[in-house]
């Protein structure tokens, strides 16, 4: 097969979008043909329209040997994939198919570590110019959006229909549909994030605070019940152990002198449109001129402490883990904002669409104009700058 022509073609198409509600709709008529018949085209196109992304990534970039393994692994997949084209959807085709993706899944599994390593390497290689970390911020923002859309297709396709999971009848049917619970009590996640955060606080700090957590709803008020939505919890679970980690760490740092720790406060609102989870700590702020930074894939990869002493550094950060919670956020039309008081704490916001029918997937197309944001320069400033009229002022005290 001459796979290079069939990436041009498969690139030309762009991906469909799926809405929660369409996952579930599709869930509950689960048809293990209709699926395979689409992902057979819909998982060769997310990959192609991704992969001629990395072609126009720096060349200083490109040369590294993680991000080659990482190409490859990808090329690899797309060639498994279309070993389905115009296959016949007989039983043992269908099961060869599961059987591929799982086996992609685990292929791809590490690709976050590896393309942060790919960064390192350039990093210590080369000066890294405004354009390239413009790039690359650019990039691995689509790249992981690619990657974290394919996996959901991937799981959803293999625990409706790869019989991982037991689907019997009775008291102990799951009530997911594939990744997602259609009952998702916003709580219960955050109980699980906090814990499993205030684990690794507890034992870094020998102390954690402790968590408060207050619900609004526009919905008849059932003053008893929690506030529930249809999403992924692993999504969710991601960003608020995240966000856990990172305000926990504030709060510790910020108050160690007094030994008394103020507790960080969850404010939960459902509105018609909206679902709204702010996390608020009392861990001193940061400033303002970081806030940005937060997101930054080449400001935070720092090399990463090795497997053997991350027990001694449970809440380092922040690492990938801000800009990829974010993306989890945008995934499903949704955000994730940081908003910080220098001097008292920090705000954290996800916002998540309140319907399912809304909560559309968000993601990368490749075509004629994605190359420009490629090649053509960061514009240049149109207002003054702070760092430019400091040099200026200390040219003129200087004169
Ligand atoms: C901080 C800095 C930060 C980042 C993200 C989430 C919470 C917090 N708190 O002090």
């Amino acid at each position: 097969k001459n796979y290079a022509k069939l990436l041009d073609s498969y690139s030309q198409f762009t991906p469909s979008p799926l809405s929660i509600k369409k996952f579930i709709d599709f869930g509950l008529n689960a048809c293990e043909q209709k699926s395979y018949i689409f992902l057979r085209k819909e998982l060769p196109v997310r990959l192609a329209n991704i992969m001629k992304e990395i072609a126009l990534l720096p060349e200083n970039l490109l040369r590294m040997p993680s991000v080659h393994a990482v190409h490859d692994w990808y090329m690899r997949s797309f060639q498994e994939i279309l070993e389905f084209e115009k296959t016949e959807d007989n039983p043992s085709n269908l099961k060869r198919f599961c059987d591929s993706l799982v086996k992609i899944r685990n292929r791809h599994s590490d690709v976050v570590e590896t393309m942060a390593q790919g960064v390192l390497e350039l990093k210590e290689s080369h000066d890294v110019d405004h354009q390239t970390e413009h790039s690359v911020q650019y990039f691995l923002d689509r790249f992981y959006m690619s990657r974290i859309s394919i996996r959901m297709l991937i799981n959803q396709h293999t625990l409706l229909f790869g019989g991982q999971l037991e689907r019997a009848p009775g008291p102990n049917k799951s009530k997911y549909i594939g990744c997602i619970d259609p009952h998702c009590n916003l709580v219960s996640v955050i109980q699980d994030a906090y814990e499993n955060a205030r684990f690794l606080c507890d034992q870094y700090y020998l102390a954690s605070p402790e968590l408060v957590v207050e619900q609004h709803t526009v919905d008849e008020p059932k003053p008893e019940s929690d506030i529930r939505i249809v999403y992924v919890p692993s999504h969710l679970y991601h960003m608020l152990f995240e966000l856990f980690k990172n305000s926990m760490r504030a709060v510790m740092e910020y108050h160690a002198p007094r030994d008394q720790y103020p507790p960080i406060k969850l404010t939960i609102s459902k509105g018609k449109e909206d679902v709204c989870l702010k996390m608020s700590d009392r861990g001193g702020g940061i400033p303002r001129s970081l806030h940005d930074q937060l997101f930054k894939y080449m400001y935070s990869t720092a090399p990463q402490p090795s497997k053997s002493d991350a027990h001694t550094v449970p809440l380092a950060g922040y690492g990938y883990g801000l800009p990829i919670s974010r993306l989890y956020a945008r995934y499903f039309h949704g955000d994730l904002l940081i908003m910080s008081c220098e001097g008292y704490g920090t705000d954290a916001v996800i916002y998540l669409k309140a319907l399912s029918n809304e909560a559309n997937e968000l993601l990368p197309i490749f075509n004629k104009t994605t190359s420009k944001f490629y090649r053509t320069a960061v514009p240049i400033g149109d207002w003054t700058n702070q760092a430019a009229t400091l040099n200026s002022r200390q040219i003129a005290l200087q004169c």
